[in-house]
């Protein structure tokens, strides 16, 4: 294929309600947007950076400069496949988010004209995939009572709970009382020290599915040691950040289950193959979110529909998130979203609801 034009949107959708987790409370997901038109046609890809550095070191503005400046002159005038997109960005340290979100509006436009969806791509062997959902911390425990019951009641088939030094022994002890048969998890983005492996040993009381990324991403022999010293596996999430790196945190028993985030890995082709090494190792993974819409959640959900991802994830329907999303919504049915059938990403893009939430656009032509 090759790239005739890429247009960048960046907009924002209003959250239904504020999601705090350890680095920040979030109000609205401000998101990048990619409409690639290439002699193949029309691609679309979400960017999962966030608009600050603060789950990680990208962040929205970076990765717009970083496509634009060094990403897009590489690839003018240059005849490819999206799936030698890897090789050809493999130069470019770092950027996984914006190297993902281009990939997947290549993969979109590439997947549309030739009539596959996602999922036949990726090999998915399910129809639809089981939700899980993720918790921000709220201001009271009466709140979280509150918010879990709601998607309990919704039908989510487990519940992560978000948690940092001073709300987590509670949270969870309160959750896992109303709900003992739940399947609960935490997510502490890091907010702990080595220094509190005696502390994190405590959840071990609660019957978690897993402990993720409690420790600084760079600390694997911390979580070496919180792992042997603990009950509750634990999951890495902003650790892993390619197949190489999976292999070794498995290896050195830094981590027993791998949360799978696309853009995390630089894309959705190593996210493969992640899942792959993890199926053919009998290593449990999920998908992972970022608050995505309808465009990421889409590829995320074709993804989690593969074989090897034998826990719920963070795939929650788009009404946990917002009121209005710019795609068909996904909407929950027995605890489950159905993984589109359409070419490519295989969902509707509401085109003039996204110009209405549009805060800037620009566009490059090659
Ligand atoms: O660590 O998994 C995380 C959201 C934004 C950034 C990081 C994370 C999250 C979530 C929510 O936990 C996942 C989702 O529902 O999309
Ligand atoms: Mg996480």
């Amino acid at each position: 294929m090759k790239i005739k034009r890429i247009e960048f949107i960046q907009a924002e959708l209003a959250l239904v309600k504020p999601f705090q987790t350890s680095f920040t409370r979030q109000l609205k997901r401000e998101m990048l947007l990619l409409k690639v038109e290439s002699d193949l046609g029309i691609g679309w890809g979400e960017c999962v950076a966030m608009s600050a550095p603060l789950y990680s070191s990208e962040y929205i503005k970076g990765s717009l400069d970083v496509i634009e400046n060094f990403f897009i002159p590489k690839l003018k005038g240059l005849d490819f496949d999206p799936e030698e997109l890897p090789t050809i960005l493999l130069p470019f340290l770092g950027h996984p988010m914006a190297k993902a979100a281009l990939e997947s509006a290549l993969l979109d436009g590439k997947l549309k004209a030739d009539s596959i969806s996602f999922g036949e791509y990726f090999g998915a062997t399910r129809g639809s995939v089981p939700c899980g959902v993720s918790v921000g911390i709220t201001p009271t425990i009466e709140e979280l009572i509150d918010e879990v019951s709601q998607y309990v009641e919704a039908g989510y088939k487990r519940i992560k709970l978000k948690i940092q030094p001073g709300w987590d022994l509670l949270p969870v002890e309160t959750i896992r009382n109303i709900y003992p048969e739940i399947p609960l998890q935490v997510d502490a983005n890091q907010a702990y020290k080595r220094s509190d492996i005696n502390h994190l040993k405590k959840l071990d009381e609660y019957n978690l599915l897993l402990n993720e990324q409690p420790l600084s991403e760079d600390d694997l022999l911390g979580h070496v040691a919180l792992a042997s010293a603990s009950k509750t596996p634990i999951c890495l999430d902003e650790s892993i950040t390619s197949l190489q790196g999976a292999i070794d945190a498995l290896e050195m028993k830094a981590t027993s289950i791998i949360n799978i985030k696309p853009g995390r890995v630089g894309g959705y082709i190593e996210a493969k193959k992640i899942h792959d090494y993890c199926f053919n190792n009998n290593i449990p993974v999920w998908c992972g979110g970022m608050l995505e819409s309808g465009i990421g959640r889409a590829a995320n959900v074709a993804l989690a529909a593969l074989e090897g991802f034998t826990l719920p994830g963070d795939t929650s329907a788009s009404s946990r998130y917002y009121h209005r999303d710019i795609t068909d919504p996904f909407i929950m049915k027995d605890g489950e979203l159905q993984v589109p059938q359409g070419p490519g990403i295989g969902v509707n893009i509401d085109e003039d609801y996204l110009d209405s939430i549009t805060r800037s656009k620009s566009e490059i032509l090659l």
